[in-house]
């Protein structure tokens, strides 16, 4: 087989990027380690910044986002049994939009069958040959019998898990870590979420974070500890926590039912550079995480499926370069922008088992700046409904 760009992983940033591409003529093949199914079994990311939408809608794969999405001019932030606003819209004049990741991928598998787009489910093996060369190419195991797509680049769209980070050189990659001594737990439920807009709860028995998908679905996450087997978080169990970290009225209110989905991720900041060796590029979670307390992650992919799908459309367009050359120099700067962020408000909002009774006078203060200065309150707000591109 042979492609312009060869993409592998077929999650929100790959399918995205191949889109985008298309739509302009360019030609992809995206190789995918699981079954469609698998992929949008995943619950994961629930808030898409402004970015994220206009891509979408520009692949086509906006309208069901703007029809069923929610528009939220802003967030709650709860401490100490006070809740207080962030005013996204009085402040900064910008929203986000709440609208589960599953269902982002959803359309985007369905924009891409609209096309006739090229994706292959479940490879093994994915391998990146050549990448230093001007003839990359990438072999693949699919139902027992190997093959080979010669291509012009490479997106490595493959996550944290993927094999393109990986085939980057120890002599040329530099990575940088910090792993948070906690995780989340996450549940699923069908009942209607406490509250109009999302809650960021800091409590002395761990952060909380109260979210939804629609009218009735919930996502509500606490902290808790990352090797804790699912089986000790019964969901009435579950329940009883999540409203003990939360003002006395949201608890009272609280709609509680089984839960759907039930899951503990862990939390690290992570940074790969550089996102590009020689004719392979790093999009997304192949390149950087982020403690989701922030919600970049997703909107982290999309702004590097931005600067590389705009590359390398101007490159085939009009021959220009530049835009490939400076591609890792130009996500790079938003991403750690964007990690910083990520890391702020997961120290803000999160006990940590080592902190110090110091610590902790930080951690109020810092909530009690947020409470009382528009300053404070508008730096938030520029960072959580998205730098710009
Ligand atoms: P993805 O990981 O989504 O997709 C990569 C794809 O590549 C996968 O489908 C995988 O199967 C495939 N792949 C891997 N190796 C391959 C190989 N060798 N060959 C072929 N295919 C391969 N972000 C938020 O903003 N908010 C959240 O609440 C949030 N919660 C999360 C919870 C969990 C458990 C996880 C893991 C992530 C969460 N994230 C969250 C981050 C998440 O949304 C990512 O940022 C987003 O999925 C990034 O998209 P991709 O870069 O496409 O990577
Ligand atoms: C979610 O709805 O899954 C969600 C929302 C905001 C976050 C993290 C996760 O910061």
């Amino acid at each position: 087989m042979r492609t312009q760009v060869c993409i592998i992983g077929g999650g929100p940033s790959g399918l995205l990027l191949s889109q985008l591409l298309h739509l302009k003529g360019i030609d992809t093949i995206v190789l995918e380690r699981q079954s469609r199914a698998y992929v949008l079994s995943r619950i994961r990311a629930g808030v898409l910044e402004t970015g994220l939408c206009n891509l979408l809608r520009k692949a086509g794969a906006g309208e069901r986002m703007d029809r069923e999405g929610f528009i939220h001019g802003g967030t709650l932030l709860a401490a100490e049994g006070r809740k207080f606003r962030i005013d996204f819209d009085g402040l900064i004049g910008k929203s986000v939009m709440v609208y589960g990741q599953t269902e982002v991928t959803r359309d985007l598998y369905d924009a891409r069958d609209r096309m006739d787009g090229k994706i292959i489910h479940d490879v093994d093996g994915t391998t990146i040959h050549s990448a230093d060369t001007d003839a990359p190419y990438v072999t693949f195991v699919k139902d027992g019998t190997e093959q080979r797509v010669d291509c012009e680049w490479v997106a490595g769209c493959d996550g944290f898990h993927g094999v393109s980070r990986k085939t980057i050189p120890d002599s040329v990659l530099r990575q940088y870590e910090k792993v948070y001594p906690f995780g989340w737990l996450g549940i699923l439920s069908e009942t209607p979420p406490v509250d109009d807009e999302l809650i960021y709860a800091n409590h002395e028995r761990g952060f909380a974070l109260c979210s939804m998908r629609n009218a009735n679905l919930s996502r509500y996450y606490i902290q808790a500890p990352v090797d804790d087997p699912l089986g000790k978080w019964s969901d009435d169990t579950f329940w009883d926590e999540l409203r003990r970290r939360l003002p006395a009225e949201a608890a009272d209110r609280m709609v509680t039912g089984p839960s759907i989905e039930k899951s503990i991720a862990p939390l690290r900041s992570f940074i790969a550079e550089p996102m590009r060796w020689g004719r392979l590029f790093l999009v997304g979670d192949a390149a950087h995480i982020v403690p989701p307390t922030g919600a970049k992650g997703l909107n982290l992919a999309a702004s590097d499926v931005h600067y590389l799908s705009d590359a390398l459309i101007r490159l085939y367009d009009e021959n220009y370069s530049a835009g490939i050359e400076t591609y890792s120099a130009n996500a790079l700067a938003r991403v750690w922008k964007a990690s910083r962020f990520s890391w702020w408000m997961t120290s803000t909002l999160h006990r940590f088992p080592t902190q110090t009774a110091f610590d902790q006078n930080m951690q109020e203060a810092e909530l009690s700046y947020l409470e009382n200065s528009r300053a404070a309150q508008t730096a938030l707000a520029e960072n959580y409904v998205g730098l710009p591109y």
